[in-house]
């Protein structure tokens, strides 16, 4: 297959390999500034300093209210769904995510539902989702895919016309804004992640975003064993805290990601306009009334306009040292541990199939060279001039 190839690979083949994302960094200096004050004090985790103000500086800049850190995203949904008292039941959510959202209803004792998708937005399909609402369904699942806001007021009119609770995957849209309010006020508990390969990230680290204090509150002490004293544990709890060492440099990381969010832009803006007229190559478009933070750049690759299909680009690309992801394939819906459900039968899912055996996640981080993108843009070109 690759014989076609080598005069594309000659000409175009990286000297370092170039990834989906490269973590953003505070300075050397500036992070090891903290970590004096962390030797002077010995304060290590468990509410100290830093993550008191990282809580507060992390909350004013996304413009909510109500937050909890946590060590990871994964661990704060399991919480989420905890604190809501949902009990065991089905939850009806996406099988396009990464496999922690589904899992974190297992944990729980949920029955993952799967939901259909939309083309548009590779969000679930609100339009799905009344017919597979059943008396044990307890609550919505779903997932803002690649930063996309989720059809928001759909979701919560259907939430509320069944008494359904409403927990938001919010691992991707950290800063997104819908009619310049942040995404994170809709539904009941939004979760976000602070993973190394986000766009704001603490090295491991997440968030949950609720209505009121009192959910707040009761999060807090959920995350903490359920300790509410020396001598009080008020009920069963997790340890989901996050450490001094992750909120250190999670506040030197507000004060660079406006910056990284305006390199992603720059560099989307250049994708878009390099792949432009390549037949069935189909980028995504900034959604209207919508503040975007550019944290993925998903492609589909449709394979009858196109030449090849997505598989045999994701090869020729690491072939020129470009490693992309098929984010998110295979679905959930096809794990070993979920494929006999009902609703994760294929046909039932047509939309999420397509756009799983489509799609490819091109890199795209702040500082990655805007050469590097001409590059990745040429090489797709050229394999499209193939079929020319
Ligand atoms: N919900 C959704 C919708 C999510 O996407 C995620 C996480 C979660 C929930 C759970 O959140 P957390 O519990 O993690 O907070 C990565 C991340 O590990 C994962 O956090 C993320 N989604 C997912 C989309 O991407 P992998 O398996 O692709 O990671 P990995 O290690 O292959 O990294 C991708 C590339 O990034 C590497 O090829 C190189 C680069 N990289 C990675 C790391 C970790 C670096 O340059 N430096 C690094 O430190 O899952």
């Amino acid at each position: 297959m690759m014989e076609q190839y080598k005069n594309i690979i000659q000409t175009y083949h990286l000297p370092q390999p170039v990834y989906v994302t490269r973590p953003q960094m505070p300075s050397l200096e500036d992070y090891v500034r903290k970590l004096e004050v962390i030797w002077q004090t010995h304060w290590l985790t468990n509410s100290g300093p830093f993550h008191t103000e990282f809580e507060k500086k992390l909350a004013d800049y996304l413009g909510i209210k109500h937050l909890n850190l946590f060590v990871n995203a994964t661990i704060a949904l399991i919480v989420a769904l905890k604190s809501l008292e949902i009990g065991e039941g089905e939850v009806i959510t996406t099988p396009f995510t990464f496999p922690a959202t589904v899992h974190v209803l297992w944990w729980n004792r949920l029955t993952p539902v799967f939901c259909d998708i939309e083309e548009k937005t590779f969000n679930i399909d609100p339009e799905k989702i009344e017919s597979l609402i059943t008396p044990h369904t307890k609550a919505i699942l779903p997932v803002h895919v690649y930063g996309n806001p989720c059809d928001v007021v759909a979701i919560q009119e259907i939430a509320d016309r069944h008494s359904l609770k409403v927990i938001y995957d919010a691992a991707h849209v950290f800063g997104v804004k819908l009619n310049g309010e942040s995404i994170l006020r809709y539904g009941d508990i939004s979760a976000l992640s602070f993973h190394a390969t986000k766009l704001f990230n603490t090295i491991e680290g997440g968030a949950l975003i609720c209505r009121n204090n009192e959910i707040k509150e009761k999060i807090r002490f959920l995350k903490n064993f359920g300790i509410a004293g020396e001598e009080t544990v008020i009920g069963p709890g997790i340890n989901g805290k996050m450490n001094e060492f992750q909120a250190a440099f999670g506040l030197l990381e507000l004060e660079l990601v406006e910056r990284e969010i305006q390199d992603r832009k720059r560099l989307t803006e250049q994708y878009r306009q390099g792949l432009k007229g390549i037949a069935g190559i189909c980028c995504q478009e900034d959604l209207p009334g919508v503040t975007h933070n550019y944290g993925y750049f998903p492609i589909l690759v449709e394979p009858t306009l196109y030449g090849c299909d997505r598989n045999e680009l994701y090869q020729l690309l690491k072939k020129c040292n470009i490693y992309t992801r098929k984010y998110f394939y295979p679905l959930c819906s096809d794990y070993a541990c979920y494929s006999g459900l009902p609703s994760a039968r294929p046909e039932l899912l047509p939309a999420a199939r397509r756009v799983s055996s489509q799609v490819l996640c091109l890199p795209l981080y702040g500082d990655l060279d805007k050469d590097v993108v001409d590059v990745i843009c040429k090489v797709v070109w050229n394999r499209y001039k193939i079929k020319l």
